[in-house]
């Protein structure tokens, strides 16, 4: 296994010669290190099938499968398709699948810590996925930013990026938002959160699933929500922000993300080619 920084892109690194089903206790650990340290690890030429994707992420540490089972592989439940390709005349799995600033999971008590993306039908062009470190733009805030959003709270809601399933058409849509509320109420905690591993300070706001902040009186600080997503990067239509790193990829390429500090969002496609993508999510050890 050989770890080298990224020459493309502003973090990351190229992971080589990664066995998944012949890793090590010691290569694991040094593949979590990589990802908390340098955020995205790319590991190069993988051929696992959806198990053994499982299998590598269960030595990450727990993990979850996707509360809405529409997003479950038909075989592996673990593992969260994102796909605009019929098989046999149907969708496996949901298209268009992340296309707004957002930390997987952000909406619900605990956001994942790490996300495996794997992907299995790449488009020839517009592929990638772009990301923003939020512990570095805490950091490049501004001292009064810095200053106006401590003591704050945010609130995070999948509301707006909730997509009906099949079994939803003819229902009165105050029903199904209704239902979103009940099962997945919007979540409170302070704007600015300390990294379980590596001690940063991060902003834990995204465009998509932050719908307030609130400072230590109590007052709905929408301005201040503006501001902040903006400094990060996030409200830059085209996404060419300096926060912005565009991670693109090839078959056989798995990237492996700290998704405690990192947003992100799928790069949009004006015509959209076939893309498939696998996914597992993993709540690891370290609290
Ligand atoms: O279809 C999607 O964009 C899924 C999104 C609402 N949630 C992904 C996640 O893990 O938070
Ligand atoms: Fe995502």
């Amino acid at each position: 296994m050989r770890i080298t920084p990224q020459t493309e892109g502003k973090f990351g690194v190229i992971v080589e010669d990664f066995d998944a089903e012949a890793a090590s206790a010691d290569d694991i650990a040094t593949l979590k290190k990589a990802v908390y340290t340098d955020k995205i690890a790319v590991l190069k030429n993988q051929d696992l099938n959806p198990r053994q994707f499982l299998a590598l992420g269960e030595r990450l540490g727990t993990v979850e499968p996707y509360y809405e089972p529409m997003y479950h592989h038909p075989e592996v439940k673990e593992v969260f398709v994102s796909s605009n390709v019929e098989q046999d005349g149907k969708l496996v799995g949901v298209p268009k699948t992340g296309k707004f600033w957002h930390l997987d999971y952000q909406f619900m008590p605990r956001a994942f810590d790490i996300t495996l993306i794997y992907p299995q039908v790449v488009p020839a062009k517009n592929r990638g996925t772009y990301f923003i470190n939020l512990a570095a733009a805490y950091e490049a805030l501004s001292e009064d930013l810095k200053l106006a959003v401590k003591d704050t709270t945010a609130t995070q809601s999948v509301r707006r990026y909730f997509k009906i399933r099949p079994s939803d058409v003819y229902r009165p849509v105050t029903e199904l938002l209704e239902e979103i509320d009940a099962k997945t109420p919007p979540v409170t905690g302070p704007t600015v959160v300390t990294h379980a591993v590596t001690g940063e300070n991060m902003l834990y706001i995204s465009e998509g699933f932050t719908t307030s902040i609130e400072d230590s009186e109590g007052n709905s600080r929408p301005d201040l929500l503006h501001d902040l997503l903006e400094a990060s990067g996030q409200l830059d239509p085209t996404c060419q922000h300096e926060n912005i790193h565009l991670q693109t990829f090839e078959k056989g390429d798995m990237l492996v993300w700290d998704n405690r500090s990192l947003v992100h969002r799928a790069l949009h496609t004006a015509t959209p080619e076939p893309a498939v993508s696998y996914r597992v999510t993993v709540y690891d050890d370290e609290i």
